[in-house]
């Protein structure tokens, strides 16, 4: 009797057991057939795979290289307080110091730029070669560099009476370069910023922050409807990875009133916190911004797959401007060229930063480097334009760039082989008809284990040298390396 009972149950537990197993494989199908990849649903995750394909989107991508703008109060120490220089990156310096707030914001008295001329910074960046320009409007100290209708601490209270930024939108919009805005949400100005929410007012007080900051935006947007996008900055700290909601609102806000405008990942936090990709993996924003000081190694090709762009100082870490720059390694042009090379190789767009001096001028060292980049820019910016990764096998002697304007592909040499010799290794289905360096053909040989080798001139390279490679279908019956 005892016995059946168990039978019984136990039959019936199996067949409870196989409808609800089967029930939920049916679920998990269910939810593959529409997302392969995720496994969580979120609500502020990632809105799109894959690239944008809009126009706003390709030209950013065609314009590769930008020039990045830090200026703020910080640009007047510059690096030094009270007789003492401090080493770390300028726009830090309050945070290096025992600076009080109200001593660091009454900087804004003397931030009178008088020698700033926008057409002048417009036409030197116009003559380095990029295409677009990222500035600060607000960086963390608070400080903005608009005429601010949310807070007296911007540009208004300061003695100058140029309306900054406007100047700046029309004249780098009048030679042609799009402009984008660098904002940050990180606020050591706002009395509502809160580094993490620890409490209920905490809460009240972060959204009346992020009110603020959404006001701040909408706002630069109205006022600057000429701006192509936004990037984010000062998103690491916990309020902000607790509040994935405020980062994407933000976005869709943006995206409202201008459906083509674009969005960096730092913005972004996701419903459990991630940031830049969310929970399932997807990156979040338009592009990857991740890459600050520091470059993709050569060979990682994951990162082609996705729209990025990369940011680097000229010294080793210095933004704002800081008056010694014999406190680090400067980088030259040619170093300066290659990041430039190495990251359009991966199709990966590069920022290059530039800390103006209080008195709206830029130091010496960074217009010789715009001057030196903007001569090889002159001669050799085609293959920066419109490039983008070449899938070919990489080579020592530098990169490959395609061009998705005319699909050319080009090898840029960096580091010249002793046997002048450029190795190109092609799919078993193409071959290498040509090598043009300045109009001229190069020799080929042709080994059959190792490839192609491209016959260097004997004088040595002073910069980055762009060959044109003519790479052909073969036709696998007329091949005669078949074996
Ligand atoms: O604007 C430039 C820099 O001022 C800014 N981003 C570029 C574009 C920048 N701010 N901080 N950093 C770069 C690196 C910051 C690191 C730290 Fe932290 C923030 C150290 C401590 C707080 C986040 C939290 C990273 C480590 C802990």
């Amino acid at each position: 009797m005892k016995t059946t009972a168990i039978k019984k149950v136990s039959f019936y537990f199996i067949l409870f057991s196989f409808v609800f197993l089967t029930s939920c494989t049916f679920n998990t199908k269910e939810n593959d057939n529409q997302n392969k990849t995720a496994t969580k649903t979120l609500k502020y995750g990632s809105q799109y795979s894959g690239k944008r394909g809009d126009k706003e989107m390709q030209k950013f991508r065609a314009n590769r290289f930008g020039q990045f703008i830090h200026w703020g109060l910080y640009s007047i120490p510059a690096g030094e307080w009270k007789g003492k220089i401090y080493s770390g990156a300028a726009e830090w310096l309050p945070k290096m110091t025992n600076i009080s707030r109200s001593e660091w914001d009454s900087l804004i008295y003397k931030f009178n730029p008088v020698k700033f001329n926008a057409k002048e910074w417009a036409a030197m960046a116009k003559k380095m070669g990029v295409k677009y320009v990222t500035i600060t409007t607000k960086h963390h100290e608070g400080f903005c560099l608009w005429k601010s209708d949310y807070t007296d601490f911007d540009i208004e209270t300061a003695p100058y009476k140029g309306d900054l930024i406007k100047e700046f939108v029309d004249a780098y919009t009048a030679e042609g370069l799009d402009v984008y805005f660098y904002y940050s949400i990180l606020d050591w100005h706002h009395p509502d910023w809160r580094y993490d929410i620890k409490s209920k007012n905490d809460s009240i007080a972060f959204e009346r922050y992020y009110q603020f900051a959404k006001n701040q935006l909408l706002e630069l947007q109205r006022k600057f409807p000429e701006v192509k996008g936004f990037w984010f900055d000062g998103t690491w700290d916990q309020s902000w990875k607790k509040n994935g909601r405020y980062s994407y609102e933000i976005e869709m806000a943006l995206k409202k009133a201008n459906p083509g405008v674009i969005v960096n990942s730092r913005l972004r936090a996701d419903d459990l916190g991630s940031r830049h990709f969310d929970s399932n993996g997807e990156l979040m924003g338009d592009y990857q911004s991740g890459y600050e000081r520091f470059l993709p190694e050569k060979k990682d090709t994951s990162v082609v797959k996705m729209d990025w762009e990369a940011c680097m100082t000229i010294p080793v870490n210095q933004w704002g401007y800081h008056k010694d720059w014999t406190l680090s390694h400067v980088k030259s042009p040619n170093e300066i060229i290659e990041m430039l090379v190495k990251t359009v190789s991966l199709g990966g767009n590069f920022l290059l930063n530039f800390g103006p001096k209080s008195d709206g001028t830029f130091r010496d060292e960074e217009k010789v480097i715009a001057h030196e980049i903007g001569n090889w820019m002159d001669k050799n910016g085609y293959v920066i334009y419109n490039g983008d990764y070449a899938g070919l096998k990489n080579q020592d002697w530098g990169y490959y760039i395609k061009n998705t304007f005319n699909n050319s592909v080009y090898g840029v040499i960096v580091n010249k082989p002793i046997a002048n010799q450029m190795r190109v290794e092609l799919p078993k289905n193409k071959k290498l008809e040509g090598a043009v360096l300045e109009g001229k053909q190069l020799p080929i040989h042709f080994h059959d284990r190792l490839g192609y080798f491209v016959v260097l001139p004997e004088e040595n390279f002073i910069s980055p040298v762009v060959i044109k490679l003519e790479i052909a279908d073969k036709k696998s019956k007329h091949n005669p390396e078949h074996i």
